[in-house]
């Protein structure tokens, strides 16, 4: 988060989530439809060229400050966890991208898992959490193959926070679940004062 006064207010949002669960088609279905970026979601099937996928987003002016939002996404795969505690150290909010199908239920929890510990390490006060609002990805799939939402808001630990469910390929939930974490942590700047201008 930047500074407060009139300087811009730039905020980023680490999207999270076990390998191939859908975190670069939600995130190039924010860029189709809002905003700029990259994504390797071209790129061969497990080479990620480019670790990074990234969309920025104007916000406009909040509280007399020209605001934007950076999205990251970073590849699930174990070797990149050292560049995820360090975005996750950094952002001002995230998108937990679950996979539906059944058989990732043990992959999404992995990747819970990891979001916690990193969360953890920021040290935040307990009483004034990072957002993170949660996006199911693949409803879109054979009802036969998929996990209840129920099912991993239990697995995940969701409680009260907030949680879309959606087709990424289609941009259904996205936007939704973009303007969640949005509403949540945008309260959270101006309860800090950083609204002021
Ligand atoms: N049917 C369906 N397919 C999806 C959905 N979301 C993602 N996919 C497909 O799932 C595969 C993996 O999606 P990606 O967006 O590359 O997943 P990722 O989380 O970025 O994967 P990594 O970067 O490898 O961790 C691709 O073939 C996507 O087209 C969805 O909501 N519905
Ligand atoms: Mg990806």
């Amino acid at each position: 988060m930047s500074e407060s006064g009139n300087a811009p207010l730039a905020l980023t949002i680490v999207v999270f989530g076990a390998s191939r669960s859908g975190k670069t088609t939600l995130l190039r279905g924010i860029h189709d439809r809002l905003g700029a970026g990259k994504d390797d979601a071209d790129s061969p099937r497990e080479q990620h060229a480019m670790p990074l996928d990234w969309v920025s987003l104007d916000l406009g002016t909040i509280g007399g400050r020209a605001a934007s939002v950076l999205l990251y996404a970073v590849p699930g795969v174990v070797a990149f966890d050292a560049t995820r505690r360090v975005l996750v150290h950094g952002a001002d909010g995230v998108i937990f991208v679950a996979d539906s199908q059944a058989t990732r239920l043990d992959d999404n929890v992995a990747a819970r898992n990891a979001l916690g510990d990193h969360l953890a390490a920021r040290g935040d006060d307990p009483a004034d959490p990072l957002p993170v609002a949660f996006f199911y990805s693949k409803r879109d799939l054979p009802a036969e193959l998929l996990v209840a939402p129920a099912v991993l808001d239990q697995a995940l630990g969701v409680g009260a926070a907030p949680r879309m469910t959606g087709d990424a390929v289609r941009g259904e939930g996205v936007r939704e679940v973009l303007q969640a974490v949005l509403t949540l942590l945008l309260r959270r700047a101006s309860g800090r004062g950083a609204g002021d201008a």
